[in-house]
């Protein structure tokens, strides 16, 4: 557990100002012009400059703010925590998107105990800040999630369909499976978004601006401070396929979840 002193609302306080700086370096840099550091997984998983300086800029915060806590970051990897936190960051969620000048892209932050492991974690604080569009997400473990100073909550009642979103892996040879799994939920649907931030997608679910979202494949500081908003907003966030190379989450208000998980937990 944190130490005593630290309560959750002050982690979020400091997550906060944090997302607000590094998104707002990470805008200073994209109008600058974005350049490409490498590729991970595939051609099409970029990794900027950009994510390599604002994750270090968030790390270095964090480590003189709490000194002791562990991380997990997408760019610069983990650090064992003394203190029984951990902050797991994506420093640019939605890259390409950032990379091609799309707004939707994210830093998210969060603060978990239980160690790095999102089977085993608890989510106590999370912030995601969409820099390009001047919106910070924010919640505490049993204080609410909330945007700027409006509480947050999921839609419980879909009628005309569910506005879903989802996304797709940067892998080509998964994209045939994940469309399939798209068309098994479009009786369920309205319309669907790909937006190409998972934390923005979660941060929306949780706002109401979509009524759910499912995707394979995230990796864990993709969700972790979002999936912790959704919770607060009243919605339900499960994982399925846990120990399998990519894990379905599906993240929407308790009655959509079920129909959903009835489809998609087979
Ligand atoms: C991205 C997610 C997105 C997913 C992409 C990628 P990144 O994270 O936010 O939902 O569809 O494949 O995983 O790589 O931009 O941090």
């Amino acid at each position: 557990m944190p130490d005593a002193q630290v309560d959750a609302a002050q982690l979020t306080e400091l997550a906060a100002g944090i997302a607000r700086e590094a998104g707002d370096l990470a805008r200073l840099r994209r109008a600058e012009g974005v350049l490409l550091a490498a590729t991970k997984s595939s051609l099409a998983d970029i990794v900027t400059e950009a994510d390599r300086e604002v994750e270090a800029l968030i790390r270095s915060r964090l480590s003189t703010a709490r000194p002791g806590d562990g991380f997990l970051g997408e760019e610069s990897g983990a650090a064992e925590s003394t203190t029984g936190l951990t902050w797991v960051v994506d420093p640019i969620d939605g890259t390409v998107n950032y990379a091609y000048g799309i707004a939707m892209y994210s830093v998210s932050i969060a603060a978990v105990t239980g160690g790095a492991d999102p089977d085993a974690w608890t989510a106590v604080a999370g912030a995601v800040y969409a820099p390009a569009l001047g919106e910070l997400f924010t919640a505490t473990r049993g204080g609410g999630a909330w945007l700027g100073g409006q509480r947050l909550a999921v839609t419980t009642h879909t009628p005309a369909g569910a506005l879903l979103g989802t996304g797709f892996g940067y892998d080509p040879a998964t994209h045939e499976g994940d469309l399939a799994t798209v068309g098994s939920v479009m009786p369920l649907a309205r319309d669907l978004r790909r937006m190409g931030s998972a934390a923005l997608d979660l941060s929306y679910v949780a706002a109401g601006r979509l009524d759910g979202y499912f995707e394979r494949g995230l990796k864990p500081w993709d969700f972790a401070a979002a999936a912790l908003l959704v919770e607060e907003a009243g919605g339900r966030v499960v994982r399925l396929d846990t120990a399998s190379a990519r894990p379905l989450i599906i993240a929407a208000g308790p009655d959509l979840h079920e129909r959903l998980s009835q489809v998609l937990d087979k």
